[in-house]
């Protein structure tokens, strides 16, 4: 069977590809290569993010990789957190802290111009060659949180495809057949196979 890194330890993740690729391909996460470092992440942009990933554990493990980074583009904002997303708060995954300050930012803007986007970029590098794929998913931040599921900003992004709940509100399935990296793993997923 062939094999494919993926270049996260986000276990979640990991168990969501396999479930679409198991049948044709080993996916690794970072720790089954014995990378444990953090791997910089200090490009300007999701693109150059993901393909900083892809190549470090190419250049260091000579392993066919890919590489997925989100960010959550806020128009009112300017595009952020965008890159930041992360850290937005000044704290590197801590989501309350992210969301008060999209909160705190927004408090004044109103509901017509609270538009905004979750985009995923993926690159993949595969024999030699680089992949990019992309997905994303419009909708608006609301003025408060809602529900309790999901992960990050999803209890105050409500999606314009759906029928007025946050991602939050959404079970799991639900959420990944629209979202944004639910979209950009079926791109990527759709190349593989074609390939196999
Ligand atoms: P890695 O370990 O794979 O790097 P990560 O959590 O650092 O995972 P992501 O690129 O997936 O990196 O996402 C960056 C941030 O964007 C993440 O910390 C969340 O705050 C937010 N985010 C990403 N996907 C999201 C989603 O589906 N719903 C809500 N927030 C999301």
């Amino acid at each position: 069977m062939k094999t494919l890194v993926m270049a996260t330890n986000n276990a979640h993740k990991l168990a969501e590809i396999r479930e679409m690729l198991g049948g044709e391909y080993e996916i690794l996460g970072l720790a089954d290569v014995g990378c444990n470092e953090d791997i910089p992440e200090t490009a300007p942009t999701i693109e150059g993010n993901a393909e900083m990933k892809a190549r470090y554990v190419l250049e260091h493990y000579g392993l066919d990789c890919f590489s997925d980074d989100t960010g959550l583009e806020i128009d009112a904002l300017g595009g952020e957190p965008g890159v930041h997303s992360a850290r937005y708060g000044g704290v590197a995954h801590d989501s309350e802290r992210n969301i008060d300050k999209v909160l705190r930012l927004m408090a004044e803007v109103p509901a017509g111009r609270r538009t905004a986007r979750f985009r995923t970029a993926i690159v993949l590098l595969q024999s030699g060659r680089l992949h990019r794929f992309e997905g994303r998913v419009e909708g608006r931040i609301l003025t408060e949180r809602h529900g309790t599921g999901g992960f990050g900003y999803d209890s105050i992004f409500q999606p314009v495809e759906g029928d007025g709940r946050t991602f939050a509100q959404m079970a799991g399935n639900e959420k990944n057949a629209i979202s944004h990296r639910g979209r950009a793993v079926a791109a990527l997923v759709q190349f593989i196979k074609q390939q196999a």
